[in-house]
């Protein structure tokens, strides 16, 4: 089925996190990481996320006194730091130009607060670029993907405290000097907007810790100094590699209303306002007036550097880059009726829209919409970093894996991507999450597969961890192949 044009250059490629895929959780000097504590809970429904996000002070003791790499299924991943060459050898099959990597803080800065980093890390992400730029492969560059020091939500109050923020920027400044000449795609806080939905791995909140009615204040002074680090990282790498680009990264949780009820539009309205609030910040430069607005009416204090409104106001992204997997729904009466979760989000359930097996709602016109939207808002390129479908796949007799139903989501949403760029908006490349199956951010299993490639490890780290081709595999590789002609 002929597709629609893309542009020249058009960045095909895939997405990565390194605590999700690398393993190797406590190799070459790497600390421990907020992500190494998040584990695969059997007994918890995979839908139910607050029980599976919760992450508590005893949580966080059991796990810095264990070894245990099964029940903490990051720290297994699927051993990318030690197979990265084949795995690269394999995008390189499909056609990659771009390939979405996360440089884990731990890995520089086991603590986040030694003077000096950490060589054994630092030559390890050399010679993966390396590798990468001898295969075409441009990478794409995450600096925060859920894999903070433990050492500063133990030390720091994670992100609450402000000191956190030169920390941060000592990080960016010795991988931007080390990887400058490699590098030229970098993004920031993966999913920024997901602070609420889980502070642990994006802030290092341990919640028992604190009053419970200080949490979102708490929260909204933690991600003011991300915010600020965000700025002044853009600052420093424009300072140190001039060409290379810093992008923002959100969770495009796309909101319907219920129904023509104009109460259930104002209240879309408002969910989805919220949603852009993060990479309104980070690329207008200042916090829209309904934020300020909430501060003052629930009485929360976030506390400003004397310098933070000029530094976000003068230091803005240069594109803005986002998640899509799904879409929700809301309603001022949600009553009895069904509710569908979604990457930690839920809504009413959509009459219009299937589901995937961990009840995400498939809904590839959402991202056509989603990437109208952000053009309009921003005018600046677009980049979708994540995008993709988490399913059990099925070894057949004959050893192939036949999911046809992938490369119907994947069409579907490289179609949707096609219609917006007729509609003028400007997208850089599309990066499908998890284009090797790995470890799943929310629930720690493998068996949610999203890859074009199987990874023979299951929910509790057992395994050949050999790779396997699947179906949508050759498929992706004619698409990129014809530049998203060939669907
Ligand atoms: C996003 C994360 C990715 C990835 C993806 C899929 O929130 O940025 O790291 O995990 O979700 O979600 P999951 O792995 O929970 O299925």
């Amino acid at each position: 089925m002929a597709g629609k044009r893309f542009p020249e250059g058009f960045l095909w490629g895939g997405a990565t996190a390194a605590n999700q895929c690398e393993g190797a959780w406590d190799e070459d000097g790497k600390g421990i990481s907020v992500a190494d504590c998040t584990m695969y809970k059997k007994d918890v429904s995979q839908t139910d996320y607050k029980g599976l996000h919760t992450i508590t002070s005893r949580d966080v003791e059991e796990a810095m006194a264990s070894r245990d790499v099964c029940k903490y299924g990051k720290r297994h991943g699927i051993d990318f730091y030690h197979r990265y060459r084949e795995d690269l050898d394999l995008f390189q099959e499909m056609g990659f130009k771009t390939l979405r990597v996360s440089i884990p803080w731990t890995r520089i800065y086991p603590t986040g607060v030694e003077e000096k980093p950490n060589e054994a890390g630092l030559k390890h992400y050399e010679e993966m670029f390396m590798e990468m730029k001898n295969r075409g492969i441009e990478p794409l560059v995450t600096l925060h993907h859920y894999e903070m020091p433990l050492y500063l939500s133990n030390h720091y109050d994670g992100w609450y405290q402000r000191e956190v923020i030169d920390l941060f920027l000592k990080f960016c400044r010795t991988v931007f000097e080390r990887y400058g000449k490699l590098v030229h795609y970098w993004l920031t806080f993966n999913e920024i907007d997901s602070v609420f939905r889980h502070p642990f791995t994006t802030i290092g909140l341990v919640e028992d810790r604190y009053p419970e009615d200080k949490r979102e204040e708490i929260i909204y002074q933690s991600v003011h100094n991300q915010f600020v680090a965000s700025a002044l990282a853009t600052k420093l790498l424009h300072e140190m590699i001039p060409e290379a680009q810093m992008g923002c990264m959100i969770t495009r949780t796309l909101t319907y209303p219920e129904n023509c009820h104009p109460g259930n539009m104002l209240q879309a309205l408002r969910e989805n306002r919220k949603n852009f609030f993060y990479s309104d910040v980070q690329v207008r430069g200042e916090y829209p007036e309904h934020i300020k607005n909430e501060w003052k009416r629930k009485g929360i204090q976030v506390q400003f550097g004397a310098d933070d409104e000029n530094i976000l106001k003068e230091y803005p992204v240069d594109f803005v880059s986002f998640s899509y997997y799904m879409s929700r729904v809301t309603s001022i009466d949600t009553g009895d009726k069904e509710l569908v979760g979604g990457n930690l989000t839920s809504g009413v359930k959509n009459p219009y829209l299937d589901t995937t097996e961990w009840n995400w709602q498939v809904d590839p016109t959402g991202l056509t919409i989603s990437l109208i939207e952000l053009y309009d808002r921003y005018q600046k390129p677009l980049f979708i970093v994540e995008n993709g479908l988490g399913n059990r796949d099925k070894i057949e007799e004959d050893g192939s894996i036949q999911d046809d139903y992938r490369i119907q989501y994947f069409k579907e949403h490289i179609q949707a991507i096609a219609d917006a760029i007729e509609e003028g908006v400007d997208v850089m490349g599309y990066t499908p999450w998890g284009c090797i199956d790995m470890v799943s951010m929310s629930t720690c299993q493998m068996s949610k597969r999203y890859g074009f490639i199987y990874v023979d490890v299951d929910d509790d780290g057992n395994g050949t961890y050999e790779r396997r081709k699947k179906k949508s595999f050759d498929w992706y590789k004619k698409v990129i192949a014809s530049n998203g002609e060939e669907l």
